[in-house]
Order: structure tokens, then sequence, then C-alpha cells
């Protein structure tokens, strides 16, 4: 290519010129692809019903194929010290305190299904007997508050291996002690940061926390970090989620 008439171009090796257009296709999608801004794109009347679902549906599961294709899967969340955790942590779940779910521990296992190996159930102890690690990251919740915690547990990975995963499956699943659910593309499963938590702070899972076991995925908005968790399964098929299959971004990584 020669310079052009309007004076000098700068030249771009292609592998320059595919980052630049990935920066700036980046920046676009950083500006935000709202619900309000899909139906103005799409140049649909909120009242067409099933059509305009349809149209956002497919908008919003293109859009989580970008942000799988942006998001390199392996990318570190920031991590902070012990002084600057939030305290007290915050509670939140779709409900209020009171009806925070019992988790009997006596007759309490982890049921595995799909993809795997290994479907035995597992008990705690087995969990707290693989190798563990601790970070302190930053929760941020979709409804515009974030906190400091630090979460300890099982890498979801390693347990992964453990009940002899196909990792080369899309999704994760898990199924909660309430009526909550959500789900994992397979390169956030497999994070180093994405843990199965069994403590909070120094000490098991409190109750509201998630006990006994809670998803900590600090590369995902709160929502897709499910609490009081009694099943996980690995399918070719999306399992969504609670607030996904309600109009909530499935990918929705931060
Ligand atoms: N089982 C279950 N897990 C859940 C939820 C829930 O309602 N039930 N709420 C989610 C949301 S929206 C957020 S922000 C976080 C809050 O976690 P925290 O109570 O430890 O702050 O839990 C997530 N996991
Ligand atoms: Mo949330």
């Amino acid at each position: 290519m020669s310079a052009s008439k309007k004076g000098p171009r700068i030249q771009l090796e292609p592998a320059q010129r595919l980052q630049l257009e990935n920066i700036q296709r980046r920046n676009f999608l950083r500006g935000g692809l709202t619900v309000g801004a899909m139906a103005m794109l799409s140049g649909c009347n909120l009242q067409d019903g099933d059509q305009v679902d349809r149209v956002l549906w497919a908008m919003s599961r293109w859009n989580d194929r970008v942000q799988a294709w942006l998001f390199s899967g392996q990318r570190l969340a920031p991590t902070f010290s012990k002084a600057q955790m939030t305290q007290p942590f915050p509670f939140n779940a779709y409900y209020g305190q009171d009806d925070i779910p019992e988790v009997d521990l006596s007759d309490y296992a982890l049921s595995v299904s799909g993809r795997v190996r290994d479907k035995s159930p597992w008990t705690l102890d087995g969990l707290r007997k693989l190798p563990q690690r601790t970070d302190i990251t930053r929760l941020v919740c979709v409804e515009g508050w974030s906190a400091i915690g630090q979460w300890g547990g099982v890498p979801l990975r390693i347990f992964l291996e453990h009940i002899g995963a196909d990792t080369t499956a899309k999704y994760v699943g898990f199924k909660c002690a309430d009526r909550y659910y959500s789900s994992l593309d397979m390169a956030t499963a497999l994070h180093p940061q994405t843990l199965l938590a069994l403590d909070y702070g120094e000490v098991a899972l409190p109750p509201k926390y998630g006990y006994p076991l809670r998803l900590r995925v600090p590369t995902k908005l709160g929502f897709k970090n499910p609490k009081h968790i009694v099943e996980i399964y690995v399918s070719n098929d999306n399992p969504g989620g609670y607030w996904e299959d309600q109009g909530y971004n499935w990918f929705s990584g931060i």
C-alpha cells in the first residue's frame, strides 16, 4: 500500500492492524450493548412481542460469543490485601436473610453428573483433601455494588480433573439448595482463580455466604457465583441460569 494523497499513512503490519481492529472493536463493545440499545439497533418497537424477543436473544447469544473471544479465559482478576476487605461483607440473594436455605450437613453430598468419568458423590471432607487455594478478590453485583472478600477452597479445574470431566465440553452447570442455578463456559471453569469455595475469611462458609459450598469466580458478575451448590454437571447444552434465563447476559465477564 502506498501513501495516500491526503498525507503520509502509517504502514501497519497485518498483526498490528488486527490488534488495532481488536482494540477498536473492544472499545465499541465496552460502550455497552444494553437491551435498550439492542432494540434501537435492531429497529424494533418493543410491542412486537415474540419477534423482538427472538431478535434480542439472538443478539445476546452473539454478544456471548464475542465476549468469549475477547476474554482470553486466563487473564487474572485483581487481588487485594486483608486490610482492603469489606467489613461486613454484604449478603445478597433473590430472597431475604430469613429464607437462607438450611442445608443439613449430616446427609450433604455433592452430586456429579453429565460428561464425566466418575459420577460418585463428594463429601465436604473429600473436597477438603484436594489441593486448596485462597484469593482476596472483588465480587461485583449487577445491581450496582461491589465488595472485597476472601474465599478459600478447591480450584474448580482440579475438581474437574478428579472426576474425569470432558474438558472439551462447552459448559459446567451448577444446581443449588434453593431454586437457584447457573453455569460457566469451560474456559472460565478452568481459570486458576475459579474456586469451589468452602471458606469465607478463615472459617467455613456461614449460611448467608453459601454454606456449605459455593462457586467463587472473580472474572464474572456476582450472579454467576452460585451459593449452596448441591450438584455440578458437565454439558454441551447451555444450562442457563436463574438470572441468565430472565434476560441478564449469560457470559457476564468483568
Ligand atoms: N443459591 C444462590 N446463589 C446465589 C444467589 C442466590 O440468590 N441464590 N444470588 C447471587 C447474587 S445476585 C450475588 S450478587 C451473590 C451474592 O453473594 P454474597 O451473599 O456472598 O454477597 O450470590 C449469587 N449466588
Ligand atoms: Mo448479584
